[in-house]
């Protein structure tokens, strides 16, 4: 068959790439051997050819003037973003002589790959890299940057990330979508939620911001930021006070509800009000509502478990479908992440057993702390499908730790980011549509196959062929880096364990492109807990120094007298978190960077809606456009997007944000600072 690449004018099928839930299939028009226009698959069962804003204008990143099309070394001071071309050969070569010193020296432990989901194909974003990181012997990651926290907490209750299955949520008649904000961040979620509101199914929204998923809810709740955990035990109160609870599947089916019953006797209406800013009726009236109604489905967001107490607000708010038995039921349920359905052959991809002695493992989401720290220093990073620089919390301590003159950092990136101005040597990346890859759906639950529409960009390259290079620079002469993309993607299908993988070939799947995880009808017979039932006491919580029974536990106290806002600064609608904020047409959508805050609040200091403010803290500031009104509670401030600073604005969020770890999985709390504001310029912009 002839290659979607060699096919200039035409319609080539394809995946999209992004760190997204909704994983669409996507259909990309040719015209002259280029992309023209990106839309979604008709044919696709979740993407049913509806797709968002920001990859329906992705030949414009695609072909973005700014695109990286050589490697790059650095000629000027460490930081200024002056470079120029080099060749594959000389960068390479340059990469691994530094290397090879570093090892004989130091040991390759003073390397450290840094990484993250820019691209979501699996043999691009964890395979030859892990394989070669291995092998080399260097400082590991952990990449707990985005969900960790609330995986941990969902996998304490339910024994690992099986939520309920999307396309059964047509049955739904009451969606809680809590903590995130959808209708940016999973539209298919909320395409799929309006279309069972047709059948009579109600959307209630929980946010701290009133966003435009709020504003589409029959009922929006606003909430203090990280006091959801504590709402979610003032409706198990209700619920077992009024007898909503379902007894028959609470015996059957987990463990501890009895303890939760008196557990929860604390947490009465009033006490939660307190707690979370929701009124003693809204309480009732919310409980109530979920007690009687069924199927019921929470989908639980990324949002709330970017909190000191993200874990703990998970694993409490996955107890509630038990109590109500919806978990029996098609359309019922939670989701809070689905990839464990597809959990492929990890060992086969990423080759552990490379590694020949065991090393460090350092938290990603102390960056700048790994970079500052002089005792065995990190001496040479290599960063792929990420950009620290912006996204990483604690920014200025990012920056510092990058700006290191000893440092030696290589880029590999389709840009000239903010994290690559700091670069030794910038490598060009291919993008996912030039690539060979694999996909497994972590909300819906399709795995699909990838093959490259586009010839590479330049001379751009993968990640897979770069970490072969690499390989084959620095003498590694196993088989494992001589296999093709297709042996790679073949490995990581085959012998898989779990009861859910689909059963298919690489020709299968390639004449299918994807294929749907198995349906077991039997899904809390297979569930990971210790006790295999649905855990509402964990003694393993207790053994990892939690309390077994959901509790809530309040955000750590940073100076309020000095920092009075709550400060939320989260994803915006046009930008995949960096990605996009460097391509002009993205940014034109997304207009500027906001903040919002309550009107009386802004009352109060003097702050006029549409002018800017300045933000602080100890950590750093930022200057955002203040957008008054309802939309937040008082105390409550939250900005949208991950911004350039590269024209010299002082956007960085990040500047601002905590690098203290999340109570489980070493999460990230970007959503638990405090800031100071105050009116900077009064003209309107
Ligand atoms: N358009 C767009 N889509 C994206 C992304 C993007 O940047 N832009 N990023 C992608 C990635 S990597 C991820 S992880 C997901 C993230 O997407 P989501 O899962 O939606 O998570 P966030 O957008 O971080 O936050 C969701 C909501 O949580 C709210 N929130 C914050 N703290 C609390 C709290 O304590 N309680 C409650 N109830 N709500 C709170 C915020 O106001 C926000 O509306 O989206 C992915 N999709
Ligand atoms: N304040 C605040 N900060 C946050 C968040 C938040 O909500 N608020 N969200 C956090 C979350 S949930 C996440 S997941 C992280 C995400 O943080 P990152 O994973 O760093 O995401 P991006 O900013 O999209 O950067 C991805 C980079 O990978 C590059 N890239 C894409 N494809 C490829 C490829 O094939 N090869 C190579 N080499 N590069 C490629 C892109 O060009 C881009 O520069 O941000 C976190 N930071
Ligand atoms: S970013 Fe999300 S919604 Fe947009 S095309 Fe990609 S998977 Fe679909
Ligand atoms: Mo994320």
């Amino acid at each position: 068959m002839q290659s979607y690449i060699d096919i200039e004018n035409g319609v080539v099928p394809s995946v999209c790439s992004l760190d997204c839930p909704d994983q669409c299939g996507l259909l990309v028009h040719k015209k002259d051997g280029k992309i023209v226009k990106v839309e979604g698959d008709p044919d696709h069962p979740v993407t049913k050819g509806s797709i968002c804003n920001k990859v329906r204008n992705m030949s414009e990143r695609i072909y973005d003037h700014k695109r990286l099309s050589t490697p790059l070394k650095r000629v000027g001071k460490k930081g200024e973003g002056t470079f120029t071309p080099i060749s594959w050969q000389e960068a390479i070569e340059t990469i691994a002589d530094h290397w090879k010193k570093l090892i004989s020296e130091e040991g390759a432990e003073s390397i450290l790959p840094y990484s993250f989901y820019g691209n979501m194909g699996k043999l691009n974003a964890e395979g030859m890299d892990r394989r070669f990181f291995y092998r080399l012997g260097a400082s590991q990651l952990d990449r707990t940057i985005c969900s960790i926290a609330g995986s941990t907490g969902f996998g304490y209750t339910m024994g690992g990330s099986h939520g309920s299955d999307p396309e059964e949520m047509t049955e739904t008649k009451l969606f809680i979508i809590w903590g995130i904000n959808a209708v940016s961040t999973n539209m298919h979620q909320m395409m799929i939620a309006q279309k069972a509101k047709k059948d009579g199914a109600k959307i209630v929204v929980i946010d701290v911001h009133k966003n435009q998923t709020g504003r589409m809810a029959d009922w929006f709740i606003p909430i203090l930021p990280g006091t959801d955990g504590a709402l979610a035990l003032g409706m198990m109160h209700i619920l077992y006070k009024e007898n909503l609870v379902n007894r028959s599947f609470l015996e059957e089916y987990t463990v501890g509800y009895e303890e939760l019953e008196k557990h929860v006797e604390a947490y009465d209406p009033h006490t939660v009000a307190g707690i979370t800013g929701v009124s003693v009726e809204d309480i009732y009236k919310l409980t109530r509502m979920y007690g009687t109604t069924s199927p019921s489905m929470i989908r639980i967001g990324n949002g709330l478990q970017h909190h000191d107490n993200g874990g703990m607000i998970v694993r409490t708010i996955s107890c509630l479908p038990a109590l109500t038995g919806q978990w029996l039921l098609k359309g019922g349920g939670a989701v809070k992440s689905n990839s464990g359905y597809l959990a492929y052959n990890k060992q086969a991809l990423q080759r552990p057993d490379l590694q020949k002695y065991p090393t460090r493992t350092m938290n990603m989401n102390l960056l700048g702390e790994v970079l500052l720290e002089t005792e065995k220093p990190i001496r040479s990073m290599f960063v792929y499908n990420s950009n620290p620089a912006i996204v990483a919390p604690n920014a200025n301590k990012v920056r510092e730790g990058l700006a290191r003159e000893d440092l030696f950092t290589i880029v590999h990136d389709l840009f000239l980011t903010e994290t690559a101005m700091f670069a030794d040597i910038v490598l060009p990346a291919t993008s996912a549509f030039e690539n060979t890859d694999f996909y497994t759906g972590a909300w819906h639950v399709y795995l699909h196959l990838h093959e490259p529409v586009i010839p590479p960009y330049g001379e751009s390259k993968s990640n897979m062929d770069v970490f072969r290079l690499l390989a084959q620079a620095m003498g590694f002469d196993e088989q494992a880096f001589k296999d093709t993309d297709e042996d790679l993607v073949q490995q990581a299908i085959s012998g898989v364990s779990t009861p859910y993988f689909p059963d298919v070939t690489y020709d299968e799947l390639k004449e299918k492109r994807f294929v749907k995880a198995r349906h077991t009808e039997d899904r809390l017979k297979h569930l990971q807990t210790p006790s295999g039932k649905i855990e509402l006491y964990s003694k393993k919580l207790e053994l990892d120094g939690h309390p077994a029974l959901p509790t809530h536990i309040p955000l750590v106290q940073e100076r309020e007298e000095d920092f009075p806002f709550l400060f939320v600064p989260a994803p915006n609608h046009n930008f995949l978190n960096s990605t996009f904020s460097n391509n002009e047409k993205h940014v034109k959508l997304e207009k500027a960077p906001k903040l919002f805050m309550n009107q009386q609040d802004a009352d109060r200091l003097g702050i006029e809606d549409g002018t800017v403010v300045r933000i602080w803290n100890d950590r750093g500031e930022c200057e955002l456009i203040v957008s008054t009104g309802d939309q937040v509670l008082p105390g409550v401030v939250v900005s949208q997007g991950l911004w350039s600073d590269l024209s010299g604005k002082k956007h960085l969020v990040n500047a601002l944000t905590p690098d203290r770890i999340a109570d489980m999985g070493g999460g990230a709390t970007f959503f638990s600072g405090r800031v100071n504001v105050e009116p900077l310029n009064q003209e309107r912009v």
